[in-house]
């Protein structure tokens, strides 16, 4: 997979490295930036799912990028907000001349949705959840216009990527080895940034992590028939997909520590 994206950076004039608005600094890959440079390719970072993340905060992550000596732009593909500005990038980066770029990016960030959004119709397959149906398998070139193509490529973990990205976007919800682990994890981060979100999302006063767990089980009657437990399993990994479909407003901000 990582062999994939590799290959379609060789293929490329421009990189166009796509990050999750919510999570910018988790979903960006410096070892495959700075191995774009070194073969030579113009980097842009698009940050995707702007309509997540309030347009103060993605101006901070803008400049924050920008800062660095990368070109950076947010948009939302799905919205087809920003796709003029993108459009405009990208053939500044090929100085106007006919030329390739390709979409790079954790799964689940919005590449295939970037294609479909230049395109401006569905061509290339997405899908909400990491691997579930329509997920990007392999490279695949697609015509945008008359002058620029554009590869897009599998979502990968790069080797520099954290633990907590590869637990949740690394694998299909449904085989993410030990989902109440992964979603305490997503909790306390979601906690840590609004204390009332989850109560919010889910209608729900808990005490901690586990507590609300039970508690969207209970709700929902995701019960043990045997011994008639709450399946906090089962409602991990509701409240994993429910963060990949954008339904629980959480994100990070720039001052944040990491
Ligand atoms: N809210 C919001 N959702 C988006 C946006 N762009 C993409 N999505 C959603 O994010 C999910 C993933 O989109 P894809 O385009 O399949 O992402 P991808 O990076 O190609 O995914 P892989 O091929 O698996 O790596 C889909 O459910 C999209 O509808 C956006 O701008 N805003
Ligand atoms: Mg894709």
């Amino acid at each position: 997979m990582l062999w994939d994206v590799i290959n379609a950076i060789s293929r490329s004039d421009v990189v166009v490295e796509v990050v999750d608005a919510r999570e910018p600094l988790l979903t960006r890959s410096r070892k495959i930036e700075s191995y774009s440079a070194k073969k030579g390719k113009k980097i842009i970072i698009v940050i995707n799912k702007g309509d997540l993340v309030p347009k103060e905060i993605l101006d901070k992550w803008k400049a924050k990028f920008s800062n660095e000596g990368i070109r950076t732009i947010y948009i939302a593909a799905t919205l087809h907000q920003g796709t003029t500005i993108l459009r405009h990038e990208i053939r500044e980066a090929l100085k106007g001349n006919e030329g390739t770029i390709c979409l790079i990016g954790y799964p689940k960030t919005g590449k295939s949705s970037i294609i479909n959004a230049l395109k401006g119709k569905h061509s290339a397959s997405t899908s909400a959840h990491p691997m579930s149906y329509g997920f990007t398998k392999s490279i695949q070139k697609f015509r945008i216009d008359n002058k620029i193509y554009a590869w897009d490529t599998p979502g990968v973990i790069p080797p520099d990527g954290s633990l907590f990205e590869r637990a949740i976007r690394g694998y299909p919800v449904e085989k993410i080895e030990d989902p109440v682990k992964v979603a305490l994890m997503l909790i306390e981060k979601i906690l840590a940034f609004n204390s009332k979100e989850l109560s919010r999302v889910y209608k729900i006063e808990f005490s901690d992590g586990i507590d609300l767990l039970k508690k969207i089980a209970v709700k929902r009657g995701w019960i043990y028939k045997k011994d008639k437990e709450p399946l906090i399993e089962e409602a991990a990994r509701q409240l994993i997909r429910d963060y990949h479909d954008g339904k629980i407003i959480y994100y990070m901000l720039p001052s944040s520590q990491y």
